[in-house]
């Protein structure tokens, strides 16, 4: 069979501005929360060189020319614009990107750019970060600094990437910065964000931004392990706190019902200020960024403390095909999210801002990457983005995550996810297999699958 797509579809792939550009004191950068983080006693890598896209950010664009791709997805990093979080402009850091920007339009790939990736600058957490209401308005003052550098120039826009991962790991598990487990706290740093959120859309509007504006989540897809009951309301549970909660307000201005309530009795939190839910309400986004990687199946957990994330239990499914890294590979979760989300909240164009597989690939002895296992990962992604665009679900774009191997935030460089690989002694780059295949494919645009 052969599966086409529409002739103006956003083939492209993606990185974050830690995870790539190394650098981090060059031109005037100040510290951020990841720079802080992989400083701290007894790290055993850090982002302080990276693959330093800052600068050979030209012989990338170069490869992703080669790879045929019509879009780069990138992340600017707030420190490097504004060292503090706030005050001066730092001009060389603002030209890099402006460098980045216009070497992507020469190429004719399509930038968009993402406003927040994680890297928070470390003067604002200092005041507590996202927790700390006040800290709002600098992000909105960054934007407009951004919004009105790039007028014109760039399309697309998202606010912030993977909420649910920041507050999640940050707040509750205490595996990224800042080191919290409150329950609390987590709930009220995800207000923050969709309130960060909501007023930077609401500034591109006033602002008359040419383009579209949107936020790039990370939901998952949640199958209960049984038929049972109580399984099945152990997946409910699951999907409120890893996906409903972070969709609902996006698309609705709302949280979910059950969660919410069960988060006031339990944490008071989150608090609310008059006026905030209109916000949320008011600020439509253009599309809706989706990064998939995976599933989880859920049982319920008779052992719970009765905190909310662990009134259910993650189960690994027999048969099931997982990574190194315990993460399934389900790729028809991809539909099943995008058609759920669909079904709950109605029609919305979606790009999917993120998909790609971790594998520790394996050297030729030429040094070249014949990494089949991420091609064919690849391919069965695409094939569901075709089952949506058929079934009336509005896909724009792919990103494959990522464009060129990086820090993965806590599992090192071992993991690899490019379509690029780095060896990592010298910084030479060169186009793996998974790469060679993504440039045919975008070129014919069509796929043909049995
Ligand atoms: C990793 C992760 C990341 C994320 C990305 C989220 O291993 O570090 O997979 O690379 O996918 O930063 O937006």
């Amino acid at each position: 069979m052969k599966l086409e797509f529409p002739k103006d579809f956003l083939w492209g792939s993606a990185t974050a501005s830690y995870q790539v550009e190394g650098a981090v004191h060059q031109d005037g950068k100040g510290i951020t929360s990841w720079d802080e983080y992989y400083h701290m006693p007894n790290r055993e890598y850090n982002g302080d060189i990276s693959t330093d896209h800052y600068n050979r950010f030209k012989e990338d664009i170069k490869l992703m020319k080669q790879i045929n791709q019509k879009t780069y997805r990138f992340s600017v990093s707030w420190a490097r614009i504004l060292p503090n979080g706030k005050g001066e402009i730092n001009k060389k850091g603002l030209q890099f990107y402006d460098d980045l920007v216009e070497e992507l339009l020469e190429n004719n790939i399509e930038p968009n750019l993402t406003l927040y990736h994680w890297d928070m600058p470390q003067t604002l957490m200092e005041t507590g970060g996202w927790l700390n209401r006040e800290n709002i308005s600098h992000f909105e003052n960054y934007a407009k600094i951004l919004f009105s550098h790039f007028r014109g120039r760039v399309k697309l826009w998202s606010t912030i990437n993977e909420p649910a991962s920041e507050v999640i790991e940050g707040y509750i598990q205490g595996t990224h910065p800042p080191l919290r487990k409150n329950y609390s706290e987590a709930l009220q740093v995800a207000h923050h964000f969709n309130l960060a959120h909501a007023k930077v859309v609401k500034l591109f509007k006033e602002m008359n931004m040419e383009g579209k504006i949107g936020i790039a989540l990370n939901p998952l897809p949640i199958h209960p392990a049984s038929d049972k009951e109580e399984d099945k309301v152990a997946a409910e549970k699951a999907y409120a706190f890893h996906s409903d909660w972070y969709i609902a307000p996006i698309m609705a201005g709302k949280y979910p019902e059950k969660m919410f309530k069960e988060c006031q009795r339990k944490y008071k939190s989150p608090r609310i200020q008059p006026g905030d839910m209109e916000l949320l309400r008011d600020a439509k986004v253009d599309y809706l960024g989706i990064n998939y990687y995976m599933r989880k199946v859920v049982a319920h957990n008779p052992d719970s403390t009765g905190n909310i994330d662990d009134t259910f239990k993650y189960v690994r499914v027999k048969d099931g095909n997982y990574t190194d890294w315990g993460w399934e590979i389900y790729p028809e979760g991809l539909y099943e999210l995008l058609s759920k989300i669909q079904d709950d909240y109605g029609e919305i164009d979606f790009y999917i801002t993120e998909n790609g597989m971790g594998f520790y690939d394996k050297e030729q002895e030429n040094g070249e990457i014949i990494d089949n296992d991420r091609l064919d990962y690849i391919k069965q992604h695409i094939i569901q983005v075709h089952r949506c665009l058929k079934d009336g679900i509005s896909v724009k774009g792919y990103y494959v995550w990522s464009a060129i191997d990086l820090l993965s935030w806590t599992s090192g460089f071992e993991k690899r996810y490019g379509l690029i690989k780095v060896d990592f002694k010298t910084l030479e780059r060169s186009i793996k297999k998974s790469g060679v295949w993504y440039a045919k494919f975008i070129a014919d645009n069509f796929m043909e699958c049995n």
